[in-house]
């Protein structure tokens, strides 16, 4: 069995290469809910929606979240109602209806890992899709100047094009590991790190009380995919998070940062002159290429992380 720690797109399109080259039974996903948001009293999960939809076959590929073939009739009349202050955040018709169930489900008394079971199995996901936790975690973002939004404000409402002092995982003190997360963690006999942003997706699930001491008790069986290639982020705010916090953007700095809890970080191709740094941090380097740019480099990609913890693929 294997595990991946995995946050939206990048997560998804990794653990989608790794269940094309291991049978899907044999894959856990703990995924990222600090981005999860209640809008219109509807509960999303961005994470565990797009994974679920990237595994189920039903996501949008121009975007990586929402749905394939989506229409936005609810959209344009909220659009229209509230001459657009209602509609900033984007939730098409057909992935309304995953939001309607959850909400309806949570309200039953149900579980989010239970809701995420539901709707992964409604999908044919063979995979394992585990919420990092059934109790609420909101991410919040402190702007530059000190003011305090949440996540999808940030990253969706300010198209995070704006500077960032700091992040926290309000509620994470509290909340309890979804069941069978921690089993997951310690049991597997390789844990993968996905290439999702180490600040907003990967550092959230690692502060859930009990999941930072479980990875770092496997960190020799832990191989991290490095979210930054080049020094950048291929999509989304990473590298300026990352340096807005104090850490640098490179593979170097990625290693430096997990270190305690990573025993092997894969490096793209592009960063191949700094595997040595990424050794000095007493972290195992690979070198190969990282970037999922079509479905035989992504597979390619699973099978180099499979090899790097040992482990034999079809
Ligand atoms: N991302 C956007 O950039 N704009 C949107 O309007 C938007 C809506 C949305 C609705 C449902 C969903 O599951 C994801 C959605 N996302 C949207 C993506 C999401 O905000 C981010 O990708 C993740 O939270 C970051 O991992």
């Amino acid at each position: 069995m294997i595990t991946a720690i995995a946050g939206g797109v990048g997560g998804s399109r990794m653990l989608r290469a790794l269940a094309s080259v291991l049978p899907a039974e044999r894959i856990t996903a703990v995924v990222n809910t600090g981005d999860d948001i209640v809008l219109h009293g509807l509960h999303v999960s961005p994470d565990v929606d797009t994974v679920v939809y990237t595994l189920g076959g039903a996501a949008n590929p121009g975007t990586g979240w929402g749905r394939v073939g989506e229409t936005w009739e609810a959209m344009g009349e909220l659009r229209a109602l509230s001459a657009g202050r209602l509609a900033w955040f984007n939730l098409g018709d057909r992935d309304l209806g995953t939001h309607l169930y959850r909400t309806s489900r949570l309200a039953e008394g149900a579980a989010l890992s239970e809701v995420t079971a539901e709707i992964a199995r409604r999908w044919g996901v063979g995979v394992t899709v585990l919420p990092m936790s059934d109790d609420r975690v909101e991410t919040r973002v402190t702007l530059a100047g000190g003011r305090e939004i949440g996540f999808q404000e940030y990253f969706v409402g300010l198209r995070h094009e704006v500077g960032v002092e700091s992040v926290r995982f309000a509620g994470v003190e509290a909340a309890r590991p979804a069941p069978g997360v921690l089993d997951a963690l310690g049991g597997s006999e390789l844990v993968v790190v996905c290439p999702s942003n180490p600040v907003v997706s990967i550092a959230p699930v690692l502060a859930v009380p009990g999941v930072g001491d479980t990875v770092a008790r496997r960190r020799e069986r832990v191989v991290a995919v490095s979210p930054i290639v080049a020094g950048a982020a291929l999509k989304g705010p990473a590298d300026r998070l990352l340096s807005e916090l104090g850490h640098e953007v490179s593979v170097a700095g990625v290693a430096r940062m997990w270190a305690p809890w990573v025993g092997t970080l894969v490096v793209d191709v592009a960063d191949a002159d700094l595997a040595a740094e990424v050794e000095s941090a007493g972290v195992r380097c690979v070198v190969t290429p990282t970037v999922m740019s079509g479905p035989a480099e992504s597979v390619a990609l699973a099978r180099a992380v499979l090899d790097a913890g040992g482990l034999s693929w079809s």
